[in-house]
């Protein structure tokens, strides 16, 4: 195989939460092998940075504030995106929240908070990629940010593990639904990584010790570990790939 199906060059992405943790890992990944990156994120200060960082990789990356819990904004701020960059081949929905709490304690706000920046805005964005994709007769693909909580349960997540257990089934449905428009659509699922979401985790010195010793490798994981899945999934090296969740987890899963 050459080695070329690697190759991303030329080809332009979206990268929600792209500004930081996770979500900066893979879309510097994705700059270093010659995608051109536009960057969702919140906050301007984030977003600053992220873009100084990815530009030194590759040029005409660009970084966006918008707040994903607007669904209703969403068509709009696609489109423009979209049109500034001349189309985009790779969607990456990244972003995620957190809220923790035991589950009778948590508001429904927070619940409706959660479902809608991790679940329904992937959605939406996907939905916007692939009507956009079909109407040029031209393949793509999205990837999803899954989680360990879309295989089991840690006390104290209920809406996030409610969201994450939706995106591996989105996973499935939208792959099923747009295989034969050439759109794959696959999922990364991150183990215990070292980001500002789990930073109260990592700080306390008990969990730290819990997931080192939890995980078979022995570490947490750092956002570069991403850099390279999501640019194998997003290539022509995964081209009969779809509807499947890779976890990066350093064998969380594999064992108990
Ligand atoms: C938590 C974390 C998690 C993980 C991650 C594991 O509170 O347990 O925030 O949700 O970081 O998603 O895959």
């Amino acid at each position: 195989m050459k080695a070329s199906r690697w190759d991303l060059c030329g080809q332009t992405a979206l990268v929600t939460g792209g500004n930081t943790g996770i979500g900066l890992g893979m879309a510097l990944g994705l700059a270093r092998a010659g995608v051109r990156v536009a960057v969702l994120g919140r906050d301007e200060r984030k977003n600053d940075q992220a873009l100084q960082a990815l530009q030194t990789e590759r040029s005409g990356c660009r970084v966006y504030s918008y707040d994903l819990i607007d669904a209703d904004g969403l068509l709009d701020l696609y489109q423009g995106v979209s049109q500034e960059m001349g189309g985009i081949d790779i969607l990456v929905n990244n972003a995620g929240i957190q809220c923790r709490g035991r589950a009778d304690e948590i508001a429904l706000a927070d619940f409706n908070r959660v479902i809608a920046v991790n679940l329904t805005a992937p959605y939406v964005l996907s939905q916007c990629f692939a009507r956009e994709r079909i109407a040029l007769s031209k393949g793509g693909s999205i990837i999803l940010t899954a989680s360990l909580m879309s295989e089991a349960a840690r006390k104290t997540t209920s809406a996030y593990t409610a969201s994450k257990g939706g995106i591996r089934q989105l996973v499935r449905a939208l792959a099923v639904d747009w295989a034969e428009f050439g759109i794959r659509v696959n999922g990364i699922g991150p183990g215990y990584i070292r980001t500002e979401m789990t930073r109260p985790l990592y700080e306390d010195e008990a969990f730290d010790s819990w997931v080192k010793q939890r995980t078979p490798l022995g570490r947490w994981g750092e956002p570069d570990d991403f850099a390279g899945a999501v640019v194998f999934l997003a290539s022509e090296a995964a081209r009969f790939i779809t509807g499947q969740i890779l976890y990066i987890d350093g064998g969380w899963l594999a064992t108990f």
